[in-house]
C-alpha cells in the first residue's frame, strides 16, 4: 500500500513533462480575447490560471480530475470500506483524488485516514490563541488567525530559508498540507467550544476513526450517524470548485508569493467569509428560518413563498443560496445533498428540509422573471445549512467554519502542484481609468 506522498511523487514527473510539453507545442495558441468588459467585470471568463484538480462547466457542473460527484459516489472509498461506518464519500478519498488524479484504494485511504488522526493533535500555543479570542469574534475570523499562527512550525518555511532548492519546494509544501488538513477539524472544534461552549473542549483523536469521524465526536455529534455521514459528504463535494472562486484563487495567489501553506489557506479562508463566497450558508439559514416563521414550513403554499421571495428581490436585498458566477444550471452539490437529504427519516420529515425543497422549486421561476440573476437556480449553499441544522447544529455563524475544514481539500493540492510545476508569481496588470481610455485608442 502506497502512502499519499509516494503517490504524489508518481505524479510529479508526469505533471511536469505535461507542461513541458505544452510550453513547447502551444505557448502562443490564443486563448481568447480581453474586452474592457472583462477588467471591469471581475475577469468572468477569462482563462487565465491553471487549475488541475477540477473543472466546472457552465452546464454540467463540477468534476474532479474529470469525475462528476455521482461519479465520485460510486467508485471513491467510504467509511463501511474501511472498516468504519457510513456510505458517503470520505473526504480522505476525494484529497488523495484531487492531489494525484487516482482512484485510492480502501487501503491507501484508511492509511491516509491514520496519518491525519496521527497528525491531528494541536499544540498548546494554538489552543491558547484560541481561547483567548472574545467569543463575540466571527468563528471564520478565529479560524483564519489560528490557521495562520500555525506557520510558527512550517517546514515550506523552515526549508526555504535554509536554502531549499527549488525543484523540491513541494516536498515539503505537502507535507504542510497534509499537516494542515489534519489539524483543521481539531482547530474548528476548538473555536466551537471557544464561541459556544459546545464540545468537550479536549479534540481528542482516536487513530482508528476517520477525518470526520473524529471531527463529530469532537463537536459532539460522535454518535450521530446521520450527521456524521453528511458531514463527510459535505466536506468531500465542497473540496474544490475549480481555481477561480474566491478562496481557491486566494490560496494560489498568496502562495504564488511562496507563503507557506498555512499563510496561504489562512488568505484564502478570509475571502470565503465573504456573504457572496462562503458566508452565503450563513445567509441562506437565516433567510430561510425568517421565511419559516412567515410563511409556515413544508406545508407553505407556493403562493406565499412567491410573496417571500419578492419581499427579499424588491427591498434590493439578494436570495441567497440562488445565482453563480459561472454555473448555469442547477448545481449539482445541491442535488447531491438533496439526494442525502431523501435518504434519511429525520430529514424527509424536517419542516425546514421540506421547506428549502419547495423554495428551490419556486425560486427558478421567481428569479426568471425578476430579470437580473444570469443563474436562478440553487447553487450548494440553498441546502446546505438546513441540513445542520435539523441535526441541532444551530449555530449558524459556525457554518462557514465546516465549508473552511472543506476547500482545503482542494486549494492545497493546488499549491503543491503550483510547487512542482514551479509556478511563478502571479501578477496581472491593471490599468487606470486614464491609462485604459490612452491604450484604447492607439
Ligand atoms: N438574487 C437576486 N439577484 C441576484 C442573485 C440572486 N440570488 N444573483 C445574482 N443577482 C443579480 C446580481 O446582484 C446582479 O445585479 P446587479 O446587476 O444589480 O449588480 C445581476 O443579478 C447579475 O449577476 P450575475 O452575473 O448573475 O451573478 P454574479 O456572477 O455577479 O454573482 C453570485 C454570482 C453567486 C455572487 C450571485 O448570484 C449572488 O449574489 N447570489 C447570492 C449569494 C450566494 O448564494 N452566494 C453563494 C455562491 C456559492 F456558490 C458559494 O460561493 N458558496
Amino acid at each position: 500500500t502506497k502512502s499519499l506522498k509516494e503517490a504524489v511523487a508518481e505524479v510529479v514527473p508526469e505533471k511536469q513533462e505535461q507542461l513541458k510539453k505544452l510550453k513547447a507545442e502551444h505557448a502562443d495558441a490564443p486563448l481568447g480575447e480581453i474586452t474592457v468588459s472583462h477588467l471591469l467585470g471581475g475577469m468572468r471568463g477569462l482563462k487565465v490560471m491553471l487549475w488541475e484538480g477540477s473543472v466546472l462547466d457552465s452546464e454540467s457542473g463540477i468534476t474532479f480530475h474529470g469525475k462528476s460527484i455521482p461519479d465520485c459516489q460510486k467508485v471513491l472509498p467510504n467509511a463501511d470500506q474501511i472498516g468504519g461506518k457510513g456510505k458517503e464519500i470520505l473526504p480522505e478519498s476525494m484529497l488523495w483524488l484531487l492531489l494525484t488524479g487516482k482512484v485510492p484504494t480502501p487501503e491507501e485511504v484508511k492509511g491516509l485516514s491514520q496519518e491525519l488522526a496521527a497528525k491531528g493533535k494541536l499544540p498548546d500555543y494554538i489552543e491558547k490563541i484560541i481561547d483567548s479570542l472574545p467569543k463575540t469574534l466571527h468563528p471564520m475570523t478565529q479560524f483564519a488567525t489560528a490557521v495562520a499562527a500555525l506557520n510558527h512550525d512550517s517546514k515550506f518555511a523552515q526549508g526555504y530559508s535554509q536554502g531549499l532548492k527549488k525543484a523540491d519546494y513541494w516536498k515539503p509544501t505537502l507535507d504542510d498540507s497534509i499537516d494542515l488538513i489534519a489539524k483543521l477539524p481539531a482547530i474548528a472544534a476548538r473555536i466551537y467550544y471557544n464561541v459556544f461552549g459546545l464540545g468537550d473542549g479536549k479534540q481528542a483523536i482516536d487513530s482508528s476513526k476517520d477525518l470526520i469521524a473524529n471531527y463529530s465526536e469532537m463537536i459532539g455529534y460522535g454518535d450521530n450517524e446521520g450527521m456524521i455521514d453528511y458531514l463527510r459528504l459535505y466536506i468531500a463535494i465542497h473540496g474544490d470548485h475549480e481555481g477561480g472562486n474566491v478562496s481557491a484563487h486566494t490560496a494560489h495567489l498568496v502562495g504564488s508569493a511562496l507563503s507557506d501553506p498555512y499563510l496561504s489557506y489562512s488568505a484564502a479562508l478570509l475571502g470565503l467569509a465573504g456573504p457572496l463566497h462562503g458566508l452565503a450558508n450563513q445567509e441562506v439559514l437565516g433567510w430561510a428560518l425568517a421565511m419559516q416563521e412567515a410563511v409556515g414550513g413544508g406545508e407553505a403554499s407556493e403562493e406565499k413563498i412567491k410573496e417571500y421571495l419578492w419581499s427579499t428581490l424588491k427591498s434590493g436585498r439578494v436570495v441567497p443560496g440562488y445565482g453563480h458566477a459561472v454555473l448555469r444550471q442547477p448545481d449539482p452539490r445541491f442535488t447531491a445533498l438533496s439526494e442525502f437529504c431523501k435518504t434519511r427519516p429525520e430529514l424527509r420529515d424536517s419542516s425546514i428540509v421540506q421547506l428549502v425543497q419547495k423554495v428551490s422549486q419556486v425560486a427558478p421561476g421567481v428569479l426568471k422573471e425578476h430579470g437580473k440573476t444570469k443563474n436562478p437556480f440553487p447553487n450548494v449553499d440553498a441546502a446546505s445549512g438546513c441540513v445542520l441544522y435539523q441535526y441541532g447544529l444551530t449555530q449558524f455563524t459556525y457554518y462557514t467554519v465546516i465549508f473552511g475544514i472543506s476547500r482545503a481539500l482542494g486549494a492545497l493540492p493546488q499549491l503543491v502542484m503550483d510547487r512542482a510545476l514551479g509556478m511563478p508569481i502571479e501578477r496581472p496588470k491593471s490599468m487606470s481609468m486614464d491609462s485604459l481610455k490612452a491604450f484604447i485608442k492607439k
